[in-house]
């Protein structure tokens, strides 16, 4: 039977994207194995793949892969290393392309983001037309290919778009959704890791079809919270929004350095650097937020985000920093770092707060900082920081730009 679609949701994600773009920058690379990452130094170079053209798939290398085996792999392989910037401004435009489809547009990455076109699917005609006019687009002004899927919910666009990669649309309407899953295996549902599949292998569980038809109380016997999860995602049930970008949702700042950097000292000295911008600054507009998110950006660029979300917002330096380094203390193995970033989000003004939420000692600190934002933009920076700032800012001088 027919179903009615409830919500229309699409995710666009560009195909091989760093190698896609090198490929039309460079005629002499189309049709090449393509491999975008650290420089392979004849197999014996460190770091790794950022991404390989389809071409270059066809060896067996893909992202994440140490270069060393990418260049055992493929040998005669095309080595580039990566451009951030040309990647950057590929995105943006990919990204005001999909703007002029809905306000409703979530980037999730570089290169793939979800739309919720429920509102302006009736001005193309159809959920087929709107996602062959999104990939026309893109490709008429970018010269680049985009894989779509559409779907009544996240989850399932997400993995619907990755179906017919490179180059293709997959539409699952409401009545196909659960035949469209039950085929799959459970490595592509989301949350579903290589921890996870290893359990659920052990209890004969490899295709979505098997996972469904598994009873909800074992799998919450077995896995907890992520049993009930699993059991949603098996039946395609997400009822997550899209969240429309929003300039002042967060305060963020970030340093890139000139060289790549492994020290500790010095990585640690930054991040309490950058909370104490993103506190002044909070500061400054009378906003407090309750969530502070670290980001990393490894020398193949790729990137990565952890967050933390706090019982109170806050604006404080000290707060800010500890939280950002205790979540770089969790993720950091010691590859060398590029770029470091700290923003604080779920941001609320502070003259709104009931003053019962309010924790006096916190309340005490924060008007303590105020005044030393004050004394510093009336005698300058140095006269008046945290110490540690101070040391901080001596390493950086030397070594970010
Ligand atoms: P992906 O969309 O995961 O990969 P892709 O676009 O290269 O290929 P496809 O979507 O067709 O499978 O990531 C987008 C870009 O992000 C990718 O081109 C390079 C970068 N990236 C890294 O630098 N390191 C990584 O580990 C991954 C997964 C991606
Ligand atoms: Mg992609």
């Amino acid at each position: 039977m027919i179903q009615s679609w409830k919500k229309v949701i699409c995710h666009v994600d560009m195909d091989a994207f760093f190698a896609a773009i090198e490929q039309l920058k460079n005629p002499e690379l189309r049709g090449q194995p393509v491999i975008i990452g650290a420089d392979p130094k004849k197999g014996r170079g460190r770091g790794v793949v950022s991404t390989a053209s389809y071409e270059a798939r066809v060896f067996g290398v893909h992202s994440a892969m140490p270069i060393s085996k990418a260049y055992k792999l493929c040998p005669h392989g095309i080595y580039v290393k990566p451009k951030g910037q040309l990647y950057s401004d590929y995105s943006r435009q990919v990204m005001s392309i999909l703007d002029e489809f809905t306000p409703q547009v979530q980037p999730v990455s570089i290169d793939e983001a979800f739309m919720d076109v429920s509102g302006s699917v009736h001005l193309f005609g159809s959920v087929e037309k709107i996602g062959s006019e999104i990939r026309r687009r893109i490709f008429e002004e970018t010269g680049l290919t985009a894989s779509v899927g559409i779907a009544p919910s996240k989850s399932v666009a997400k993995i619907a778009s990755d179906y017919q990669k490179p180059d293709g649309m997959t539409i699952v309407p409401p009545e196909n959704v659960q035949e469209f899953l039950d085929q799959l295996p459970v490595t592509k549902l989301w949350g579903v890791g290589k921890k996870t599949f290893a359990n659920l292998e052990k209890l004969g569980i490899t295709t979505v079809r098997q996972l469904r038809e598994f009873p909800l109380d074992l799998l919450t016997k077995k896995y907890g919270k992520m049993g009930p999860h699993l059991h949603r995602m098996a039946r395609g049930i997400d009822e997550r929004e899209v969240h429309d970008r929003d300039p002042v949702k967060s305060i963020s700042h970030e340093t890139t350095f000139r060289e790549d950097h492994t020290d500790l000292e010095l990585l640690s000295a930054t991040l309490l650097s950058l909370s104490e911008n993103v506190s002044v600054r909070l500061r400054k507009k009378t906003l407090r937020g309750k969530t502070i998110q670290l980001k990393i950006r490894y020398e193949d660029f790729s990137t990565f985000t952890r967050h933390k979300t706090l019982a109170h917002p806050t604006n404080l330096t000290d707060e800010i920093f500890r939280i950002s380094k205790s979540l770089f203390d969790e993720f950091y193995k010691g590859r060398p770092v590029r770029l470091i970033g700290v923003g604080v989000s779920q941001l609320i003004d502070e003259n709104k707060m009931q003053t019962s939420l309010l924790d006096v000692e916190n309340e005490r600190k924060m008007t303590l900082e105020k005044v030393m934002d004050k004394l510093q933009e009336k005698f300058g920076k140095s006269g008046l920081t945290h110490a540690d700032t101070l040391s901080a800012r001596k390493k950086r001088k030397s070594s970010s730009k």
